[in-house]
């Protein structure tokens, strides 16, 4: 069994500094910022689900890792100072304040987040988050900036490679700003690979850095190890984060594989807050959580960085941690697509890094306009605007739901086996209850071959029984063991759309026939992967997807899940998930896993799997990921076959006018973009 538990890192030691003087820049950054989320997570239920771990203070040695000597030594010095000292002491940086308890706090932040790469490392918890202050993701080798002073990030990357000999570090950086201190430490070092994305405006938004575009691209054997997604318009909602994550990150994590993901989890990201200015709702911490969750075989550290809009950041904080608790996932409605500016910075980060990463050999050229022009262009034009939508936003209250409570239902996953198949533990049995006559006379008239009339109907009335589970939330999600895996389909089918008429998401893994001719009422789309090749299609609701070594071309199924189904499937938002396994599909345990897991974003984590009798081996790795194991790590794998690359990207050509999450590229205009 995996290791369970989620560790969960305060100390209210790091809520006793603040500002003790004036400075518009610094105010928003307050105490209250830890206890707000704290509070959350207790008021939630959430702090009491997670292992408690203790701080520490990081030591010189290990902080030294990342800061020079003379820096350490100078700001060891600040709690003897006076207010006077401080001020002064404080004027050599940008955005930051010193105070008598700051050095005392930046020690037990940075040494948080080393406790937190400890009980991970070690295996006593899956996961965790550290509540941190002072940030660290600005502060760099000789310098305190944008509120952090010690790095705590970094020096946790260092750590891992050093203590635990971890190979490979991904550190995401989903905070809204650019944590230029994490870029510059780990520049040159293809050991961690550093993603971030940030508010930018062609340069204009602090740290106004020319090196925070989306051509720093890392430097020496580092090349390519450095993501940047500029944001170039405020406003930014979940559809263009998910697209960054779908088109981006999610393609050069797995290409990469780490063995451990740090999190620079600044929540100024989100809607309501007065740094970013974006429009992404807190839930959407839900699914980026959730979509690295598979990545290192699960062994994520979160620590805070930003979030300075008190509510949005606790709602923010208590959806992360209730993934990394492995709740159910809340369902994002409405998605609308990226917007021309995220579709403009996508084009250019893939455009960028195609040299680099085989996942995007066949990115499309940068957009066709002149960037540089563009920014100058832009410069100018911008200066009138911004003004007024500044003053618009300042007075503007932003308002937004709470995120809805996410309940898990009592029943992880259950099982329906024949009966000489053991249940793997912790999964509950189903058994078949009987039917009523109309019901078998329907399924007779229908799904019936001559002669397998008793397992049949039993097996029927055990997917009625699983499906009606899951609508009345007694179950998350179900595995059926059938006898003819087709048919089990074709039944799941009608019965969903004659009993409850919910948007049904099939995904079959495999050869075989799929319920392709049902799609027309926009409730039911099928995707199906298989080595088949099939005719041209039209429809908008029926993509096959055809790879030449099958499902087992594991470079060729991610670009399939990430370039293709994420979006198709986010777009579509389901209320089921049938996952369908059909006989010698080809796909390894391992690919399985991932695809299982993943598809538990959609439908409140309502997947129902269908498995031929034969596969059975696979009934407990698939049960396993069902109850919220990570999926092992991909073992490493060779690039996609080119022309396997461009039928899946002929698919998304063909798509991306319906399905809006699928664009990865600007409209050709050369306009200025609008969001
Ligand atoms: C950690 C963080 C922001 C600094 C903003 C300064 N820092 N204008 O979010
Ligand atoms: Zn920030």
């Amino acid at each position: 069994m995996t290791t369970m538990g989620t560790a969960l890192i305060y100390d209210e030691e790091m809520t006793k500094y603040k500002l003790l003087w004036v400075d518009p820049a610094c105010k928003i950054e307050v105490p209250e910022r830890l206890t707000a989320s704290y509070e959350a997570l207790v008021r939630n239920g959430l702090a009491d689900r997670c292992v408690s771990v203790p701080v520490r203070e990081a030591t010189d040695a290990e902080i030294l890792r990342v800061h020079s000597v003379e820096y350490l030594e100078a700001v060891k010095k600040t709690p003897y100072m006076t207010l006077e000292d401080l001020k002064e002491f404080t004027l050599q940086y940008g955005d930051v304040y010193f105070h008598p308890n700051i050095y005392h706090c930046a020690k037990l932040a940075a040494g948080s987040a080393l406790q937190l790469v400890d009980s991970v490392m070690t295996g006593k918890v899956r996961n965790g988050i550290a509540l941190v202050r002072p940030p660290g993701h600005h502060s760099m080798q000789s310098a305190a900036n944008g509120f952090c002073v010690f790095n705590n990030v970094a020096i946790a990357a260092h750590y891992a490679k050093q203590k635990y000999g971890v190979k490979r570090v991904l550190i995401v950086d989903w905070d809204i700003h650019h944590g230029q201190g994490v870029q510059y430490c780990f520049e040159d070092d293809s050991s961690v690979l550093y993603f971030s994305w940030h508010r930018y405006e062609h340069q204009k938004f602090w740290p106004n850095l020319r090196e925070s575009d989306c051509d720093s691209v890392g430097k020496g054997s580092g090349t390519g190890f450095n993501i940047n997604v500029p944001w170039n318009k405020v406003g930014m909602k979940n559809s263009d984060y998910l697209s960054v994550f779908f088109h981006v990150l999610l393609p050069a994590a797995y290409e990469f594989c780490p063995d451990l993901v740090l999190v620079c989890a600044g929540f100024d990201s989100a809607i309501g807050d007065p740094e970013g200015e974006m429009c992404a709702t807190p839930d959407i911490f839900a699914h980026l959580t959730h979509l690295l969750r598979n990545l290192a075989g699960g062994k994520l550290c979160a620590v805070l960085e930003g979030g300075y809009n008190l509510t949005s950041l606790a709602q923010s904080v208590c959806q992360t941690v209730q993934t990394l608790l492995g709740d159910p996932l809340p369902q994002l409605g409405n998605l609308s697509g990226p917007c021309e500016s995220a579709l403009e910075s996508l084009q250019c980060v893939r455009s960028v890094h195609r040299q680099y990463w085989s996942c995007f050999k066949h990115a499309a050229d940068p957009p066709s306009f002149d960037i540089s022009t563009k920014r100058a262009k832009l410069a100018e034009k911008e200066e009138e605007r911004t003004e007024i939508v500044e003053k618009e936003a300042c007075v503007e209250e932003m308002v937004w739901p709470e995120p809805p409570k996410r309940v898990s239902p009592p029943v992880r996953a259950a099982l329906l086996l024949p009966s000489h198949v053991a249940c793997p533990e912790r999964c509950q049995r189903i058994n078949a209850s009987a039917l009523d006559p109309l019901t078998v006379s329907k399924v007779k008239e229908s799904f019936l071959k001559h002669g397998e009339e008793h397992v049949a109907l039993q097996t029927f009335s055990g997917l009625i029984t699983l499906l009606e589970k899951m609508e009345n939330n007694e179950i998350c999600s179900g595995l059926a063991l059938v006898s003819d895996v087709t048919t089990a389909m074709m039944f799941v089918v009608h019965h969903v759309a004659a009993a409850f008429r919910k948007r049904l998401l099939v995904v079959c893994v495999g050869k075989g026939k799929v319920p392709s001719h049902l799609t027309e009422d926009g409730n039911l789309l099928v995707v199906q992967i298989s080595s088949e090749h099939t005719d041209e299609q039209t429809s908008k609701y029926y993509v096959p997807v055809c790879l030449k070594k099958g499902c087992s071309d594991t470079a060729g199924f991610l670009q399939v899940v990430f370039g293709l189904l994420l979006p198709l499937a986010y777009e579509h938002n389901p209320s089921l998930v049938l996952l369908v396994r059909t006989a010698e599909s080809g796909v390894c345990d391992g690919m399985w896993q991932q695809l299982t897991g993943m598809l538990q974003s959609f439908a409140q984590g309502h997947t129902l799997v269908l498995v031929q009798e034969d596969d059975k081996a696979c009934v407990i790795p698939t049960a396993s990921t069902l109850l919220g194991d990570p999926a092992p790590p991909l073992e490493h794998f060779e690039a996609s076959l080119s022309e396997d690359l461009e039928a899946v990207e002929r698919l998304r050509q063909r798509l991306q006018a319906d399905w809006k999450l699928l664009q990865m590229t600007a409209p050709e205009s050369g306009g200025t973009a609008e969001c």
